[in-house]
């Protein structure tokens, strides 16, 4: 071996007869090489050593181990690979068992699998999540499972991605034995004498029988493949996936594990592992912000929202949801009780679903007062106000909290546009003032936008991302300007959408094609269901300052005025049939759309859907760079996140940012050049991008995270 094996993170002991071996390489003990080649030295170890009469492997920390080392992905891989480790653990003469706490997933269940025995103890969750990055258990995991589990069973995990509990887990045959305490070093050292004072042989899950009905296990198959086609929407990995357990039935160990791995290869080569991968890290580089490095977070045990409509109420849900006590504050007793009753209808909806009990409900709303004093928001730690959305309305209810709360109070707003500077200047206590933008519904995004003005003090940033944490919402944090980063976003490629409309392109072709790009609606479905009304007053609040040179599409104002608002109103751009929530494109629209085109001057045009798509990234990834290059964004991966988690853009693209890479930024530049020629105002490349095409770099050189 021409690496030191003492230096591996994997140590090995004998415990009277079982070789503990430990595996000991925060955070999550991922399969990198170290781990492989420790692993592989401790198995030759135990074959060697006549002391040693079985093996016991065992996680250190926090989790047996969380899958492959993902930060490997797109290197060249070192040997020993994952799969020939496994099958080195299988070959092992004496029995190899395994104690599981914590998380064993992916490539980490897979050396699970390959053992002989496997015991886990409470807490501990089981998966083959790969699908979830766009991969497929490529460590023997889907023959394996599939001979342990049956078809069925395997499938259903590997499809979905979930993790099981300790109870499940011994149900679907994944484990052995539930250990009695939490101590997994002396649960496996039972186990492991136990076993080895039975004389218990070695026993392979490649003989395992799961399949042995082939009959039900191709049906299984074919059931899969059905259900796959239809819901995979363009993804690769899921359909490989049924192929390797089609594979498990059909063919030899060997040759199945040759399959998966060709499989395995072809995903992980695949621009959508790309994405997925790039999400998974990103998801969690958003959480480091600097502000939550260098202070501590406040406490906060109550909160206060001040008002009751959509938005407050579904924010008033997300505490409540999160076990804090919610104090509500309206103007009068009537808007209380419509607040009180916004809340309500959430958890009769949720009852109504079956995802709550009356009971639970019942419960919930212990925690929820209200009052029409501010008063009543003297001792609250943190506040959200979500009034109206106009500066003196904001104002006047934070000269409010300003006068009651107590001193070191979080006060924040759910702003969507608004400068957050002026509203913290206006009162006394600037350092306590920060954004908390939630996206509707509040109690279901996943988005919080930390919106953080000049003046605030850091510790009132790490408690705004604390709570973010406790709500379990995936926080963001963004500078302050019009629009913060996603809804500044939305406004620039939505316009470009608007041009498109104008320019020839129905609403309709626009919304399809952006769906088949892989957002579960276009940009008009989106303005019908959040109501055209909300947009529309943006737009009039903008009319003063916008320049007067830039090109304005007036079809949306037609159909406001004429008080289509969409789904609440029963027609927007598209028509609603009595409590439909989708829509039928409308003919009146087309006509109004058409008569707009005229008064223009515009003779229509067609255009593709590659077309369509490339202008509306176009745009989206242009003001992404100018969120970035003006710092209202931290890093490109930033605007990546604001775009999974609150605008459904396709996760295995991996957010804009990431799209554009994967497309090259020059591409996008020339795309944008071309179009400035004809509208030059509207199409400025932005500098950032221009300079990164310049160095032939890429969005994720300013991620810090590659
Ligand atoms: C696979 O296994 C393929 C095989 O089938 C085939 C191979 C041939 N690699 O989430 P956390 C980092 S594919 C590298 O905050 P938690 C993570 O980035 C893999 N790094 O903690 C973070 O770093 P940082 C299949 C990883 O306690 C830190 O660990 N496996 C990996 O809330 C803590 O993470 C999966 O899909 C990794 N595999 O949750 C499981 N995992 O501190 C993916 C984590 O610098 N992992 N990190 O930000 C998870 O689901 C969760 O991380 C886990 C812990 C449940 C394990």
């Amino acid at each position: 071996m021409e690496f030191d094996v003492s230096a591996l993170p994997v140590t090995y002991q004998l415990h009277g007869k079982v070789l503990v071996v430990t595996i000991d390489s925060p955070p999550v003990n991922a399969l990198g090489v170290d781990v492989r080649r420790g692993l592989a030295a401790a198995i030759d170890h135990a074959r060697t050593n006549d002391a040693a009469h079985a093996v016991l492997v065992v996680g250190a920390g926090r989790a047996f181990i969380g899958g492959a080392d993902m930060r490997e992905f797109g290197k060249s891989p070192l040997p020993p690979a994952l799969p020939d480790v496994c099958n080195r653990i299988e070959a092992c003469p004496k029995p190899v068992i395994v104690a599981i706490h914590g998380a064993a997933l992916g490539g980490g269940l897979e050396v699970a699998l390959a053992a002989h025995y496997r015991l886990a103890v409470a807490g501990a969750r089981l998966g083959l999540p790969e699908v979830t990055l766009g991969l497929l258990p490529g460590a023997g995991g889907t023959q394996r499972a599939a001979r342990l589990m049956g078809a069925e069973a395997a499938l259903s995990l590997m499809l979905s991605g979930r993790h099981v509990d300790v109870q499940e887990a011994r149900k679907l045959s994944l484990v052995d034995r539930v250990g009695q305490s939490d101590d997994v070093l002396a649960e496996g050292l039972a186990y492991a004498q136990e076993l080895l004072a039975s004389r218990a042989p070695v026993r392979r899950t490649r003989n395992a029988q799961g399949l042995a009905d082939r009959d039900a296990a191709l049906a299984a198959v074919a059931a899969a493949r059905a259900d796959t086609v239809k819901k995979s929407r363009g993804l690769l990995s899921p359909l490989k996936i049924v192929d390797c357990v089609e594979a498990a039935v059909n063919e030899p160990f060997e040759t199945g594990m040759r399959f998966e791995r060709s499989q395995f290869l072809e995903c992980l080569d695949s621009v959508q592992c790309a994405g997925l991968v790039h999400a998974f890290f990103a998801e969690r580089e958003v959480q480091k912000a600097p502000e939550t490095k260098n202070a501590m977070p406040r406490s906060v045990v109550t909160v206060g929202v001040v008002g009751g409509g959509t938005m407050g109420a579904g924010i008033a849900v997300a505490i409540l949801d999160s076990g804090l006590p919610v104090t509500m504050i309206e103007r009068d007793d009537a808007s209380l009780a419509r607040g009180r009753a916004h809340v309500e209808r959430v958890y009769d909806g949720l009852i109504a679903k079956g995802r709550v009990t009356p009971e639970a409900k019942a419960k919930t709303l212990t925690r929820f007062t209200g009052s029409t004093s501010y008063d009543a928001l003297a001792q609250v730690d943190l506040v959200i106000e979500a009034v109206f959305e106009d500066m003196a309305v904001k104002q006047a209810v934070f000269a409010e909290l300003d006068r009651v709360c107590k001193p070191g109070a979080v006060l924040a707003t759910n702003t969507s546009y608004l400068d957050i500077d002026a509203i913290a200047a206006s009162i006394t206590r600037a350092q306590d003032v920060v954004g908390l933008h939630f996206f509707s519904p509040a109690n279901i995004m996943k988005l919080l936008e930390v919106v953080v003005p000049k003046q605030v003090s850091s510790d009132v940033v790490a408690t705004a991302f604390g709570l973010a944490k406790k709500l379990r919402k995936v926080p963001v944090r963004a500078g302050v300007c019009d629009g913060f980063i996603g809804n500044r976003i939305l406004g620039v490629y939505r316009t470009a959408a608007d041009h498109m409309m104008e320019d020839g392109a129905s609403p309709y072709q626009i919304d399809r094609a952006v769906r088949d790009f892989g957002f579960p609606m276009g940009p008009y479905q989106v303005v019908d269901l959040a109501g055209g009304d909300i947009g529309w007053a943006t737009r009039k609040r903008r009319a003063a300052t916008r320049d007067p040179k830039a090109r304005y599409v007036q079809i949306a104002d037609c159909l406001c005025e004429r008080g289509w608002f969409g789904q609440k109103t029963g027609r927007g751009f598209y028509r609603y049939a009595e409590g439909a929530r989708i829509g039928t494109p409308d003919p009146e629209v087309e006509a109004i759309i058409a008569a707009e085109r005229e008064r223009a001057g515009i003779t229509p045009r067609n255009f593709s859907d590659e077309e369509i798509i490339r202008r509306y990234m176009a745009a989206m990834i242009n003001e992404g760079a100018n969120v970035v290059y003006e710092k209202i964004a931290l890093r490109p991966l930033d605007v990546d996140v604001t775009f999974l988690y609150g605008y459904g853009f396709p996760r295995y693209r991996g957010g804009p940012m990431k799209y554009a890479d994967t497309v090259g930024l020059a591409n996008v530049l020339a795309d944008i050049r071309e179009f400035a020629k004809a509208d030059p105002l509207f199409w400025r490349p932005s500098p950032l991008l221009v300079k990164l095409v310049e160095r032939g770099a890429k969005f994720s050189s300013l991620n810090g995270m590659e």
